[in-house]
């Protein structure tokens, strides 16, 4: 070979081991379960202005409901004075309320949503 030609890296003897050649390699066990996350329903609260037909539009829009069971939905918050319109895991259950919160001051109406621990 002539002696300008580059070297290449020299292969190491050993091919890489999980113990770094020790002979000894530790499994750590998990120290805790792990659990499913916690669930939170959003809630929305009636009050005597926002039109049904918002309510109705909000479950649709931000809770996947169908036209029929948001009508539902909406007429139990009305006659009941509050209703479940979802069960999230916790972070999404705070953008639904935010989402609906500012749907409800763009639109000019007093609907409040709420989350709680389900
Ligand atoms: N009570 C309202 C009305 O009569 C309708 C309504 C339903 C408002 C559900 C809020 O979360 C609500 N126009």
């Amino acid at each position: 070979m002539p002696s300008d030609t580059p070297k290449l890296p020299a292969t190491p003897a050993q091919p890489a081991l999980p113990d770094g050649g020790e002979g000894t390699v530790v499994v750590e066990r998990q120290s805790s379960k792990v659990e499913p996350p916690r669930l939170y329903q959003v809630v929305m609260l009636n009050d005597d202005y926002t039109p049904m037909e918002f309510v109705v539009m909000v479950l649709q829009q931000y809770f996947h409901r169908d036209l029929e069971t948001a009508t539902h939905i909406m007429l139990k918050i009305h006659h009941e004075g509050r209703g479940v319109c979802g069960v999230y895991t916790k972070d999404i259950a705070a953008t639904k309320v935010e989402l609906v919160l500012a749907a409800a001051r763009r639109a000019g109406h007093p609907l409040q949503c709420i989350m709680e621990a389900a």
